[in-house]
């Protein structure tokens, strides 16, 4: 396996100097993040992305995200168009010697949490998500959610809604269909392995369908196209905040299955209503057993890309949240360390 880190460009507070004297940290996650959802990403800006990085003294091949425009999820029209321009992003990160890409396919709403710095016992501050606070959300009168960015003025938001009503669960997998047909040849031609990221929280928001929260949803998008270019990113904190999944299995079934190609390690606490905090990676510190859940990686043979996620904010941090260095490194290690005594020790 090989150890990765997000990092977000020029701008992110904890530089690649900082990742590199993280213990065993030899990858980089990364992406453009200025370029418009649905062009095509410059053959240029990609190699100046990555001589940045190499000339920091880590690698490059994997990048998360590459953006699938709404369009292509609604199903329109200028989705052939859009698809065209992802497929050539595709071929240009291929050529730049990127290995992986992980991209999801929700709605409108990516990630999604009610607070950006809950306040734990011990002064640490973490991402938190409670159904209840989300429920009580009307989207169509604006999104209040901290950390929410934006990207859409109210209006279009509403009209973005508004298209969304005509798209159930059964529309939108056809709309993936669609997409994986279209860009799964072209991945395997070139060496690409596309790997989707899982709904985060793993279930339906403000009545916006969602179709990648658990093993059912797993096993139909592998199985649209049977290659293994058509892979997944297996978040461990977005499906384990269903209680309805097991991580460990997962990961024993799609990974024995070579379909894992990027792993997200992350934590959380979670309650039975569906609610949750995100805790340090340690198994002792979240419901998730993540000792068990690495060992499934390790068991299956895994030789993919490892990534902690969110980590909380500790030792007075600041920054964007859940992307702090601190809590991030510590998962690193851990990640490393338990990996290293089933290595040596079993
Ligand atoms: C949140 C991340 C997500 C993830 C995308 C993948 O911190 O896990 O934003 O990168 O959903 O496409």
């Amino acid at each position: 396996m090989k150890m990765s880190f997000r990092w977000y460009g020029e701008s992110d507070p904890v530089t690649l100097q900082y990742i590199r004297q993280i213990p065993g940290m030899t990858d980089i996650v990364s992406a453009i993040y200025d370029e418009p959802v649905g062009e095509v990403w410059p053959a240029h800006r990609i190699a100046a992305l990555k001589s940045t990085i190499e000339a920091a003294g880590l690698r490059f091949e994997v990048v998360e995200s590459v953006p699938v425009h709404e369009d292509i999820k609604l199903g329109k029209p200028s989705r052939d168009r859009l698809i065209a321009n992802y497929q050539q992003t595709i071929r240009n990160l291929a050529a730049a010697g990127i290995k992986v890409i992980c991209y999801n396919f929700m709605p409108v709403f990516d990630w999604t949490r009610t607070e950006l710095s809950k306040t734990l016992e011990d002064g640490s501050t973490c991402l938190a998500f409670s159904t209840k606070e989300i429920d009580e959300i009307d989207p169509n009168n604006g999104i209040a959610l901290p950390g929410w960015d934006s990207s859409y003025k109210p209006e279009q938001l509403k009209a973005l809604l508004a298209e969304y009503r005509e798209v159930d669960e059964a529309r939108l997998w056809q709309h993936l269909e669609y997409f994986l047909k279209a860009i799964i040849p072209v991945a395997e031609e070139c060496g690409m392995k596309m790997a989707i990221h899982p709904d985060d929280p793993p279930r339906p928001i403000f009545g916006l369908p969602r179709i990648v929260k658990n093993r059912d949803d797993l096993a139909r998008i592998v199985g649209i196209v049977d290659s293994p270019a058509n892979g997944l990113t297996l978040c461990s904190g977005s499906l384990g905040a269903g209680p309805q999944n097991n991580v460990e299995a997962l990961v024993r079934e799609f990974g024995g299955m070579g379909r894992i190609h990027f792993a997200h390690i992350r934590n959380v606490k979670i309650t039975p209503e569906g609610d949750f905090e995100e805790s340090a990676h340690l198994s002792s510190c979240g419901s998730l057993d993540i000792a068990a859940i690495v060992k499934a990686y390790h068991d299956t043979g895994f030789t993919g890309y490892f990534r902690p996620d969110h980590g909380r904010m500790i030792w007075g941090e600041t920054g964007k949240p859940g992307y702090g260095l601190y809590d991030r490194a510590l998962g690193a290690v851990y990640i490393n360390g338990l990996w290293e005594a089933m290595d040596k020790l079993s």
